[in-house]
């Protein structure tokens, strides 16, 4: 997969032509083209093989020819042409903060400096305080910055961690202290599937009382600042949270502002620019006359640029304003539309309740039906069952569905496993007894990408199974995903009307929110979010893959268990 060679090429073009002045738009461009490209999960010259470089969103004609160019001689004429105008090293000097790409280019005409080792010495001897757009302040940022280079890399959080102490703060502060308004932003609220810190933002007539009960929460190990309006502390578990106390007038303003992403908020600002406008976090204002318009609700803030309130999953600048400003916006699926979960675990074999507990959970979520689909026998860790062990199950299933009737209806699955040459656990006739067959990899992970590739591929062709479980094999933060051709699993997927699954499990999150949206925009294909509940309580991460599937734009319609009843009964039997 040359994906991240070709990003690397066009950020360094937008990089060039950066320094050299270009238009803002066409940088803009190129760069918008890199990120699409890093983040796609098919191999980008299998889409320029295939004449479909341009469906991307975010590139073009122009680039794509590029592109091409790149893909088949190693080389971008334009890139070619700029590179000789300016020093290849002169692009380092754009990561030293307060440098800029206009700053670069004064460096090298009036300096000649060259890179990173120039600028020091220069800075060190006090000749860039006399440039243009520079000054002493500029100079010794500049200095500090190349002396105390920043950390790299701070450890993130799994969502499924952060979330619910997030909510315990939450409601903790809403019992003991002075609250009006309360909301969690960042990138929790964006439901990203890690988090860096957690973003709280309140109002109140007491402020000091808020960041008093804030600071001495039982939860805090360390208070790191504790501040009038804004106090910050850490947990035991290493997780950083702010609390920030804004005024009223501004409480929608702020919740935009802290929800980010910074990239989304960026573009906001610079529509906001066009119509005269200034948004920040304590409002929107009038350029000119610094006179407050709105900021009260954060709807305020978009539909004063012309926008509909985009959902917290979408803004991560990923053509989502864009599509807003045309009115396009995605209705993107909800909860509530989950009418049942299709990937749960009971007592058989290793799940904590049985199956009548697990059914009247679902019925308390709202729930019309639920697929059981206990681990089958190759994998005896799980206490895999036996086909005799799946039959005496159904008779379980039988008489609860007969005692539910029409209100509520179980389906035996089962969690195959994809054993290492392809083939799962039973025959392909033993299977006849089962609703539905779900199949999933959870040995050999170490197998060459052709191999698992094709492994999952061969289970796809075997009639009953409809649904490949966990499709990378991803644990958050703890294993990486098997090597494996998404783009291949996604066509044979479209050609055998195979359900991808979106796993839950906050420690999974697989798919992820690219492959989903990627899995739907080049084959339309159709998804399952599955809890993978191992217990009563497992059945409630359906939150976490339902923020997946938002941040991927999927709808309702793209995900197979937002079917009534009725509708999943004929899908199953199709
Ligand atoms: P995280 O915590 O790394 O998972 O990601 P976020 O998105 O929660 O980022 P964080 O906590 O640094 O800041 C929260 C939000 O505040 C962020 O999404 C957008 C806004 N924000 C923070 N710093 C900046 C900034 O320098 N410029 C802009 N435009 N927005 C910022
Ligand atoms: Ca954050
Ligand atoms: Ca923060």
């Amino acid at each position: 997969m040359r994906n991240k060679e070709v990003s690397e090429k066009l950020y360094e073009l937008a990089s060039y032509l950066e320094i050299l002045g270009e238009m803002k738009f066409k940088i803009n461009a190129y760069i918008e083209a890199a990120r699409r490209i890093e983040n796609l999960t098919i191999p980008i010259e299998e889409l320029a093989r295939e004449g479909k470089l341009t469906e991307i969103k975010g590139i073009g004609e122009g680039i794509a020819k590029k592109i091409v160019q790149y893909l088949e001689t190693g080389k971008i004429d334009k890139l070619e042409e700029v590179k000789k105008q300016i020093p290849e090293t002169l692009i380092e000097l754009l990561n030293v903060p307060g440098v800029g790409p206009k700053g670069a280019y004064t460096l090298y005409n009036k300096l000649g400096i060259k890179n990173i080792e120039d600028l020091k010495k220069a800075a060190i001897e006090g000749k860039i305080r006399q440039l243009d757009g520079f000054g002493q302040k500029k100079e010794e940022n500049i200095l500090k910055a190349l002396q105390h280079p920043k950390k790299k890399e701070v450890r993130r959080i799994n969502l499924g961690i952060a979330l619910p102490i997030a909510e315990f703060v939450k409601e903790s502060l809403v019992k003991g202290a002075p609250i009006d308004k309360i909301e969690i932003c960042g990138s929790i609220r964006r439901m990203k599937e890690t988090i860096g810190d957690i973003d709280i933002l309140v109002t109140s007539n007491n402020s000091n009382q808020v960041m008093d009960f804030f600071t001495n929460m039982g939860i805090v190990k360390e208070v790191v600042n504790k501040g009038d309006t804004k106090s910050t502390i850490i947990t035991p578990e290493g997780i950083q949270i702010d609390v920030r106390v804004v005024e009223p007038i501004s409480f929608g303003a702020a919740v935009q502002y802290f929800t980010g992403s910074k990239e989304h908020n960026v573009k906001i600002r610079e529509l906001a620019i066009k119509k005269g406008l200034k948004v920040n976090e304590y409002g929107v204002f009038k350029i000119d006359k610094d006179e407050r318009i709105c900021g009260e609700k954060e709807e305020e803030v978009y539909n004063i640029l012309d926008l509909p309130l985009i959902p917290p999953e979408m803004r991560e600048d990923r053509g989502e304003i864009e599509l807003a400003l045309e009115n396009k916006l995605p209705k993107i699926i909800d909860i509530r539309d989950i009418k049942g979960d299709t990937h749960v675990h009971t007592k058989y074999s290793d799940g904590e309740n049985t199956i009548y507990e697990m059914v009247k959970k679902s019925i308390e979520l709202g729930y019309e039906y639920l697929v059981i689909a206990d681990h089958a026998k190759a994998l005896g860790v799980a206490s895999g069952l036996s086909i005799e062990k799946y039959k005496e199950q159904k008779k379980e299933i039988d008489k609860i569905n007969e005692e539910f009737g029409d209100k509520f209806r179980i389906f035996l699955g089962c969690e195959l496993n994809i054993l290492s040459d392809g083939s799962v656990d039973f025959e392909e006739k033993e299977l006849s007894i089962f609703d539905i067959c779900l199949a999933g990899i959870h040995t050999g992970f170490n197998q060459d990408k052709k191999k698992i590739t094709e492994r999952i591929k061969k289970a796809m062709n075997i009639e009953k199974i409809k649904i490949i479980t966990h499709p990378t094999g991803r644990l958050l933060g703890t294993r990486d995903e098997y090597e494996v051709d998404l783009d291949e699993i996604f066509k044979e997927a479209k050609n055998n009307g195979i359900i991808l699954e979106i796993n839950a499990n906050p420690e999974r999150l697989d798919l992820n929110d690219l492959n989903a949206m990627h899995g739907k925009e080049l084959y339309n294909l159709k998804f399952s979010i599955g809890t993978d509940a191992h217990s009563v309580n497992g059945l409630s991460d359906m939150r976490y893959g339902i923020g997946v599937a938002r941040r991927g734009w999927l709808n309702k319609k793209d995900v197979i268990n937002t079917l009534s009843l009725k509708e999943f009964e004929r899908f199953i039997k199709s």
